[in-house]
């Protein structure tokens, strides 16, 4: 089992995802016109051929700081994501990823995937599990890129998010979040089963810190790709969201009998070179990785992005 198969759809999941509904301030804020609407109960029927998926920008980084309302036309549904090509060279991933395998008695091996860095995502409850594995890439990720690969992800989401500063979260008295989580899937048919974060960061209790700080509805996901595998590995958007997903995709977990259940739907692959970072709306658009074939491994580098509750602040984390 791969650490993202422990994904579930729990019953009794949009009920938490309400209660957990953050309020709009009234105060005055960039972010107001972001309207946050309480989810609709899941369809049972939804019409494959209904468009769902929007606009996608694909732009040079050089014209990031074009779109300094991107995140809030993310949350607000009126952009589906972005491709930033040439975030980083192609050297400066590749040294990345090379000096990582040098850590690889360090790695967690779920099989279809290989992670350098723990994820809150498969994360106990209590997180004590999360915070004792974190400092095992806090502490490298410096050592690991000769430029200072977080703080240029910070830079990104900085300049997207109308100038908000970029952070990584801390929880007091316990520690540090992970900025980032290198991730390997293997060529023998390494995959990411189709999911949406919304269906486990509004639920699961090791969201709950993220949950108190941050808008974790309709939150977004990043990566930079590190290395392309010879074969397979595209990130595929499927044309369903969260709030339209019917019951028989809903109620299975992450699995290859959920991933048969959506190509009832459209499909959209995202094409990225080594460097190009995306940043979309993983909570709500159905994506999936699909399996990798040949003989190099698919790498990216990434993790997840949420608005503070204030609206003051970008987060990310892995
Ligand atoms: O790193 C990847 O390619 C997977 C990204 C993903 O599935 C996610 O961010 O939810």
């Amino acid at each position: 089992m791969g650490l993202l198969d422990r994904f579930r759809s729990k019953p009794g999941t949009q009920a938490v995802v309400q209660e957990n509904q953050p309020e709009v301030p009234a105060a005055a804020s960039p972010a107001d016109e972001v309207e946050e609407v309480a989810p609709a109960p899941p369809s049972t029927e939804v019409d494959p051929n209904r468009p769902h998926l929007g606009e996608w920008l694909d732009l040079p980084v050089a014209e990031v700081s074009n779109h300094p309302d991107a995140i809030e036309r993310i949350y607000a549904g009126t952009l589906d994501g972005m491709s930033i090509r040439g975030v980083f060279s192609e050297e400066e991933v590749a040294t990345g990823v090379r000096r990582a395998r040098t850590h690889a008695d360090e790695f967690n091996d779920y099989g279809k995937q290989i992670f350098f860095g723990t994820a809150i995502v498969g994360a106990d409850d209590d997180r004590a599990d999360y915070y004792a594995a974190a400092p095992i890439i806090n502490d490298r990720v410096d050592e690991l890129f000769d430029v200072d690969f977080v703080g240029r992800i910070g830079q990104v989401l900085s300049a997207v998010g109308a100038g908000r500063p970029a952070s990584v979260p801390s929880e007091e008295g316990r520690g540090d979040y992970v900025p980032i989580t290198i991730r390997f899937l293997p060529p023998d048919g390494g995959v990411m089963h189709a999911h949406t974060a919304n269906e486990f960061c509004n639920a699961w209790g090791s969201y709950e810190h993220l949950r108190e700080i941050a808008r974790m509805w309709n939150s977004l996901s990043y990566f930079v790709v590190g290395q392309k595998p010879d074969t397979g590995g595209e990130l595929v958007l499927y044309d369903l969201m969260w709030d339209d997903t019917p019951e028989d995709v809903r109620s299975l977990p992450m699995s290859e009998e959920r991933d048969a259940l959506l190509e009832r739907f459209g499909r959209t692959p995202i094409d990225l070179e080594v460097g190009d970072m995306i940043l979309f709306t993983g909570g709500r658009i159905w994506h999936r990785v699909e399996p990798v074939f040949g003989t190099q491994e698919r790498v990216t580098i990434g993790g997840f992005a949420a608005l503070s509750q204030d609206e003051e602040q970008v987060y990310f984390w892995s």
